[in-house]
């Protein structure tokens, strides 16, 4: 915990007792600087699964309005440059939870479970006397540790009539999995308002992560629509390196046709189209096999019609129909999947707003990591390039963050811990390793002083093929590593090449910028006591676990 954030704490001690002395001295201080409201603030904290800032409408309106959303960021504060320091589920969210790189945490991937004997913040703030509740999806291979009640979903859960771990074993819940998350919420809100503790609540969305499946409501409206293409979705990866070449997530070439895009196994068959990935009707069959008869009959009577469309039109189709097509196809159903998670959010803030609770609770809205929405040609995350890399962040915290405020500055998933403990009053420990986001939250921005972030992936090889790399990243440069199978490095200017098409590591014009930024990089691993010994540990733990099915590991799916 830096200096700062001490003297911030202090400084409540002192806002509580000796306030006719500020009064006095605030008279002859040049700039008032805001401070931390003496009453303990709720939490909220909304997370989705794989929400891309590039469909929320306060960061981009190109795909998707979500109103909702957007009230957040009207009453509160947008960062629009908030990232992960590492773009996968389970490493991001044991991140937030322990406030520590993956490399310390040790759930540097989604494959192995979560440390338990690891310090979580929820775990603090129980001890310090707030009630806790965590719904959703978590994704550890282990249950929450100091949560009071929780309802999570095994692994990556399905999006109709989900199953729960709970408090008390097991249950399944009939309806579509993002209004029943909310529907817990909002229960428990209900039966805790009066309550005399402050309390922190985790609400973490499954959607819209693959295989992408809207709310039956949504499914007419969505499938009729027409988006948008990114400029990158015939990107051919000139410019870039090997890693970019490999990765397995082109929309063309290795989204699934029945998990993903929708085709009915039996229209497969007839057209002769085959999955590369071997687990494709399996991925249909769990999404898809889950629905109970209405929601069956709902979906039929909107999919099989535009699937039959497709088979007509399917054999005299080129590769750059095909690929228009299955962008429409992925955006119809991941925008789908937003509209209820709006909807929802929707819920919730009008909920504060009826029981007044809204006045001192704090509300965080924002991602396990970023998603790329075909740019690239992509699907999925994993690189550090931009639209993984960056992760939406709004937060609302009334007469504290002054509606409408837009912050730039880098601040990462690393950071919440610190920010939600130092919100509560609670001293973080010493050995956490973001920064507390108070200073931008009261508008002290010139007590910010971190200006680059480090990020580090793991998970190869795997699923979607992204070769491990370290990076550091600045406000005007990417210097990234990839390390294992390769060892290229990658140089992006962020300012002049904002979609990151050119590498310019080799560019002698940037032979000075690349001598600064690997030194920076060989502190900042340092610093934060990454180094290549820990990453060959990490690797080797890896390949074992690849080879021994006796070592304990968590479902890919
Ligand atoms: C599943 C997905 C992958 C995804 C990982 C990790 N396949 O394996 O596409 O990258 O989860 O996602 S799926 O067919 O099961 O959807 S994460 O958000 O949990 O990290
Ligand atoms: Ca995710």
């Amino acid at each position: 915990m830096s200096k700062k954030s001490i003297l911030r704490l202090l400084s409540i001690c002192f806002l509580l007792g000796m306030v006719s002395c500020k009064s006095n001295e605030s008279k002859e201080t040049k700039v008032v600087k805001k401070e931390l409201p003496a009453k303990r603030p709720n939490i909220i904290f909304m997370m989705s699964d794989d929400h891309a800032y590039q469909a929320i409408s306060a960061y981009s309106n190109h795909l998707i309005e979500t109103p909702n959303i957007d009230r957040i960021a009207n009453e509160g504060i947008k960062f629009t440059n908030a990232c992960v320091s590492n773009s996968i589920c389970a490493p991001s969210r044991a991140t937030i939870l322990t406030g520590k790189h993956c490399h310390i945490h040790g759930k540097v991937d989604n494959v192995f479970p979560f440390d338990e004997s690891q310090t979580t913040f929820p775990q603090l703030m129980q001890k310090a006397g707030y009630k806790t509740a965590m719904f959703g999806k978590l994704h550890f291979g282990n249950n929450p540790k100091g949560v009071d009640e929780f309802k999570i979903l095994p692994g990556q859960g399905r999006y109709y009539n989900p199953i729960f771990d709970t408090n008390d074993g097991q249950i399944t819940v009939e309806g579509y999995v993002t209004d029943i998350i909310m529907d817990m919420t909002l229960e428990w809100l209900e039966k805790n308002k009066n309550d005399d503790k402050p309390f922190m609540l985790f609400s973490m969305q499954k959607a819209p992560h693959r295989e992408w499946l809207p709310a039956p409501r949504h499914f007419k409206e969505y499938t009729k629509k027409t988006f948008v293409e990114p400029e990158t979705l015939f990107d051919d990866y000139e410019g870039r390196g090997t890693a970019a070449k490999t990765a397995e997530m082109n929309l063309l070439t290795h989204m699934n046709w029945a998990g993903d895009s929708k085709m009915y196994p039996e229209i497969m068959k007839e057209l002769g189209i085959k999955d590369k990935s071997g687990w494709d009707l399996e991925a249909f069959e769990r999404e898809v096999g889950a629905m109970n008869v209405e929601q069956r009959a709902v979906w039929d009577s909107v999919y099989r019609p535009m699937m039959e469309d497709f088979k007509t039109k399917y054999p005299t189709m080129n590769d750059t129909e095909l690929m228009k097509w299955r962008y429409q196809r992925y955006m119809q159903d991941y925008l789908g999947c937003i509209a209820s998670v709006d909807e929802n959010v929707g819920r919730l803030l009008d909920y504060l707003d009826e029981t007044g609770l809204d006045d001192n609770t704090i509300i965080i809205y924002t991602s396990d990591q970023g998603f790329y929405l075909g740019e690239h040609g992509w699907f999925d995350k994993r690189f550090v390039y931009d639209e993984s890399f960056k992760t939406p962040l709004l937060i609302k915290w009334p007469n504290v963050i002054t509606p409408g405020t837009t912050n730039t500055e880098m601040v990462q998933n690393l950071d919440f811990a610190q920010t939600i403990l130092e919100a509560a009053h609670i001293v973080p420990p010493s050995d956490m390793q973001g920064e507390s986001l108070i200073p931008l939250l009261l508008g002290n921005d010139d007590e910010w002083t971190r200006d680059a972030v480090y990020y580090h992936y793991y998970e190869y090889p795997g699923i979607h093929m992204v070769k491990r790399h370290y990076a550091i990243i600045t406000q005007d440069y990417k210097l990234a590593h990839f390390y294992y199978d390769v060892d290229e490095w990658e140089l992006y200017d962020r300012k002049k090449d904002p979609q990151e098409m050119k590498n310019v590591i080799s560019d002698p014009a940037y032979a000075d910028v690349v001598i600064k930024l690997k030194q920076e990089l060989k502190d900042m691993r340092k610093l934060y006591g990454d180094s290549s010994q820990l990453d060959q540990e990490i690797l080797k733990k890896y390949l074992e676990a690849k080879n021994n099915p006796d070592i304990e590991t968590v479902p890919l799916h």
